[in-house]
């Protein structure tokens, strides 16, 4: 053991309140607004591919040609209730908001600095008003704060000079001011989700984000604060130099997910965020933009391998600069409610299914409140229980094969959807197969009813007669 100041505060997951409800949240809604939704993507005529957000930087504008979009954040479209709205029927159970992202921008009037909200027409508290447009929907609020900034004068990526040093050093008191002004400001949000923290400078101040992370949780009791924040004395980021996570859960799967197969990761908590485009977090008005757009069947897909995973997903909207949000985005929103509306079980309150191997035609969850007797540890251990399967690709066969762990019989299968019992065929003591459920185009969620296996379960010769049809 490498002895640490600043490393992982405790080993093993929060058990609290705060942290099983965000567990159990499983689905968040990411927001990127900023002053990048007003020109999207592009600048004088020339449209960048890739990240909105980083506009200022990919383009080339000066901060004072940046700070000038603040005359155009006019709001006039702007309809926090309806994102609100949309974010719960979609399923989403929580939010997590830019309060100010690389370019410095920030969403509340800040007594930090005048590049906020204050300097716009309207002058008013937008991030407010966004959190209280949650809030009455019954959604947890996070809020996104980068360290990485392009505005205040004394960022600093690398620290070369003691001129750096003191500068960098004014620059966290600012955002420990900023933080701390948060946390003031908006007592009810759950966590704090940090961004920007990756160069030389930030993982040289672990203590800086060890301190920042316990000030919050003083002011914001059971505050949840990500990986992504935190640094060790040795500038090890996310797990420390003793492999510790750092923080409340893992937040480093951007705009990727681990490996269905990969059961390392649910030795954490852990949160995969993913645009809705192919990689702009912020409104891009472009043709590229809709180039790569994810299908609602495709989000459904990454929500199920998160939580086979035991991880949630948070996925981004990016509202335009007037405020509203791109219909297309409400529109796949919806969709993507329309399945968690008959499917949420499956996603909601669920976790990995314990011992079941990653079937390649999709994934299992189960129940988080019932997740130890899927795999009985002793033989009077009773696998009663559920695992709901997700079936994401049909094999050409038609066919499902779905492999039991050891000790566990499958009772029955019924579709989640209208309760359906499906037959099955044993293959062997093992494995079953059944008529894989006709295509619809989006996942279906069959629930599988688990109960300890007996002499009278399976087969003790594989079953020659497989057809079902
Ligand atoms: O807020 C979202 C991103 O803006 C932020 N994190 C998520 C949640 C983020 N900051 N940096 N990165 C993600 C990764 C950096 C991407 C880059 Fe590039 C690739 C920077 C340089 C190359 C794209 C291409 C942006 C500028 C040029």
């Amino acid at each position: 053991m490498i002895p640490l100041r600043y490393g992982a505060d405790g080993t093993g997951r929060r058990e609290d309140p705060t942290m099983r409800a965000f567990r159990a949240d499983r689905f968040g809604q990411f927001v990127h607004w900023g002053l990048y939704a007003l020109p999207a993507g592009t600048w004088k005529g020339r449209t960048i591919e890739f990240a909105a957000e980083f506009l200022m930087q990919s383009a080339g504008v000066s901060r004072e040609e940046w700070s000038a979009l603040t005359a155009d954040f006019t709001l006039d479209g702007f309809d926090p209730a309806a994102w609100a709205r949309t974010a719960k029927r979609m399923g989403a159970r929580y939010v997590t908001v830019t309060t100010k992202h690389h370019d410095g921008f920030c969403l509340w009037p800040s007594a930090y600095t005048d590049f906020s909200v204050a300097a716009t027409p309207s002058g008013r508290d937008v991030l407010g008003e966004i959190l209280e447009a949650y809030r009455a929907e019954g959604l947890a609020t996070h809020l996104y704060y980068s360290v990485l900034d392009w505005h205040h004068p004394d960022w600093r990526a690398t620290v070369d000079s003691d001129a750096d040093r003191e500068a960098f050093e004014r620059y966290l008191r600012f955002a420990t001011d900023q933080l701390l002004e948060l946390a003031e400001r908006y007592p009810q949000v759950r966590g704090f989700w940090f961004d920007g923290t990756w160069d030389a400078s930030v993982k040289a101040n672990g203590r800086w984000t060890h301190e920042i992370e316990q000030l919050l949780k003083e002011r914001i009791p059971g505050a949840i604060v990500n990986s992504r924040l935190r640094a060790d004395d040795h500038g090890a980021r996310h797990f420390d130099s003793n492999g510790a996570l750092m923080g409340d859960y893992e937040s480093g799967y951007e705009r990727r997910l681990p490996a269905p197969w990969d059961l390392s990761v649910t030795a954490h908590d852990w949160e995969a965020c993913a645009t809705l485009t192919q990689a702009s977090w912020g409104f891009h008005d472009s043709a590229w933009a809709e180039r790569g757009r994810k299908t609602p069947a495709q989000i459904v897909e990454q929500l199920a391998q998160t939580v086979s995973l035991g991880g949630n997903l948070l996925l981004n909207f990016g509202p335009r600069g007037d405020g509203s949000l791109a219909p297309v985005e409400v529109a796949l929103a919806e969709e993507v409610g329309a399945w968690m509306a008959v499917n949420g079980p499956a996603v909601h309150g669920s976790g990995p299914a314990a011992g079941w191997d990653y079937p390649g035609w999709g994934f299992y969850t189960a129940p988080l409140e019932h997740t130890a007797p899927q795999v009985p540890e002793t033989p009077d251990e009773d696998p009663t229980g559920i695992v709901h399967a997700i079936v994401v690709r049909i094999p050409v066969s038609g066919l499902l094969t779905i492999a039991l762990p050891a000790g566990v019989a499958l009772r029955a299968v019924r579709a989640l959807a209208d309760g359906t019992e499906l037959p099955f065929t044993p293959l062997d003591a093992h494995t079953v197969q059944l008529a894989a459920p006709a295509p619809t185009g989006m996942p279906a969620v069959l629930v599988l009813e688990t109960g300890p296996a007996g002499p009278a379960d399976g087969l003790s010769e594989p079953n020659p007669d497989v057809a079902l049809v």
